[in-house]
């Protein structure tokens, strides 16, 4: 399947969807197992794997398992050239617009960049914008660069026009893992008027309260990770939460 073009057809269908992200520092084989025991009866739609440091060298392996076991795409979601795996089935090719490090804009992309087309990934580009939620992330952290105020709609709003306009695929909003609190309605309602391209918004969705928030203000995919880290049972829950936003759309 062509991930792109899914993507965009639930889009135009106001289909929501949930991505689950896996940090290989915080996974090991057996959660790993069980994470997609659940998914098996808790329809997730995307896996994310990275994180923002990956210190472990297992990734590999957690790719090779999961892909043996499960239907569910696997994206990835890198902080680093390094981080690239060619046996996942698509990758976030994440241009950090909400920063002005030419490395994360840029510089990554060139070191990747033939390694990306001698694979068989599918390649999703995608502005991705960090939002300061509260306290330092490991992200902003690590990519140096000063994250989008949070009480700032219009500039974030801007900012994924401009990544509209230069062809960026996806627009991805993120608190940052473990944010305090989630990016807000108002912003994600900004966003969501101001681009056409699906949103994914993650980062500090840690109730379900927060994930019907930000599937209702216009995210199209919801991130969890930390949560679902903590306590796999969520998995269960915020998927039931993501279907009902489904069904009630059948109906209507
Ligand atoms: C971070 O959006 C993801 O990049 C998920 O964040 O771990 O806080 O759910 P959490």
């Amino acid at each position: 399947t062509n991930l792109h073009e899914a993507l965009s057809k639930r889009r135009t269908h106001g289909q929501k969807s949930l991505a689950v992200l896996l940090d290989p520092d915080h996974l090991d084989e057996a959660g790993c197992r069980h994470l997609l025991e659940l998914s098996e009866e808790h329809p997730v739609d995307y896996f994310l794997m990275g994180g923002s440091l990956v210190m472990s060298t297992h990734q590999a392996s957690l790719i090779r398992f999961i892909k043996s076991r499960s239907s569910v795409p696997v994206l990835l979601f890198p902080s680093h050239s390094l981080h690239l795996d060619t046996q996942a089935d698509g990758i976030l090719l994440l241009s950090l617009i909400s920063g002005r490090n030419p490395d994360f804009l840029i510089g990554q992309h060139v070191i990747a960049a033939p390694l990306l087309r001698a694979s068989n990934l599918q390649i999703l580009p995608t502005g991705y914008m960090l939002i300061d939620t509260g306290r330092q992330t490991t992200a902003s952290y690590m990519s140096n660069t000063t994250p989008l105020p949070h009480d700032k709609p219009t500039i974030a709003a801007c900012t994924a026009m401009a990544g509209e306009q230069l062809g960026l695929r996806l627009i991805y909003l993120d608190g940052g893992s473990g944010a305090m609190y989630p990016v807000s309605p108002a912003m994600i309602r900004a966003v969501r008027q101001a681009v056409e391209v699906p949103l994914f918004v993650g980062g500090g969705i840690n109730t379900v309260q927060k994930a019907q928030a930000a599937l209702a203000a216009g995210a199209d995919v919801i991130v969890i990770g930390n949560q679902i880290e903590k306590t796999p049972e969520f998995l269960g829950e915020v998927s039931k939460v993501v279907r009902m936003f489904n069904t009630v759309l059948k109906a209507v």
